[in-house]
């Protein structure tokens, strides 16, 4: 997830290090302002960062697809990412009825875990009716991996269904 944002850092600190070399040989300080304008130009800090005013963001996990059976959220997860630390991660789902399986949300303790869908340590942070209306929210309050996973189904609907995803926040370096 991180590798997103590391041409965008390159850039910006080669374009400091341009900004020491030209100011070093007394060039036209207002033009190189001008052509360096961040500000100004197209949402350059949105490239690597969707709102950089705000300081975290809210996620509603699998976008309209909300957290169901068979959406593939470790490509939600890489396509919505990186998040930071104060994001928030919104579950959405159904709760069960008489035609549909019940969902939940767990957070397993490790990778082999989530590697296994093995739910022996897993400790529960949705039950299986939390996430009808407007969900339940998890913030992601440390700098550590989480591991989410459906826990319903003895793991099927982890492995089968592909309810499960990784993230580790990152740390704002910035405002
Ligand atoms: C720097 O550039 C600006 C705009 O191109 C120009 O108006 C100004 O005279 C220049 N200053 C010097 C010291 O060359
Ligand atoms: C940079 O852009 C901002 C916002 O458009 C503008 O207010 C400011 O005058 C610009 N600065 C320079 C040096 O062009
Ligand atoms: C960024 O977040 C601020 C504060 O929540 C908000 O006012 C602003 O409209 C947001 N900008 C964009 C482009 O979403
Ligand atoms: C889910 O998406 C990931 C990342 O794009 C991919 O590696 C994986 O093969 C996908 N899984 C399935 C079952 O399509
Ligand atoms: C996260 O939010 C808490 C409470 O609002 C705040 O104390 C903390 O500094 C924030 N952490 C980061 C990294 O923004
Ligand atoms: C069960 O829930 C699904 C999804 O919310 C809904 O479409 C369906 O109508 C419900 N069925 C019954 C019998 O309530
Ligand atoms: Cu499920």
């Amino acid at each position: 997830m991180a590798v997103k944002c590391t041409p965008v850092l390159v850039l910006f600190v080669a374009a400091s290090m341009l900004g020491i070399a030209m100011a070093n040989k007394n060039w036209n300080s207002s033009t190189t302002a001008a052509n360096w304008n961040f500000t100004n130009g197209p949402n350059f800090w949105g490239f690597w960062h969707k709102n950089a005013t705000q300081r975290s963001n809210r996620f509603v996990v699998g976008g309209s697809e909300n957290w169901r059976f068979g959406y593939n959220y470790t490509e939600w997860a890489i396509k919505n990412g990186p998040f930071y630390l104060n994001d928030t991660l919104v579950f959405k789902y159904d709760p069960p009825n008489d035609t549909t399986f019940p969902h939940s949300v767990y957070l397993l303790p490790n990778f082999w875990s989530f590697q296994n869908c093995d739910l022996k340590w897993a400790k529960k942070i949705g039950e299986v009716n939390q996430g009808s209306g407007e969900g339940f929210e998890f913030v992601l309050k440390r700098w550590q991996p989480y591991y989410f996973a459906c826990g319903e189904r003895n793991g099927v609907h982890c492995k089968a269904g592909l309810m499960k995803f990784a993230v580790w926040p990152l740390i704002r370096w910035y405002n």
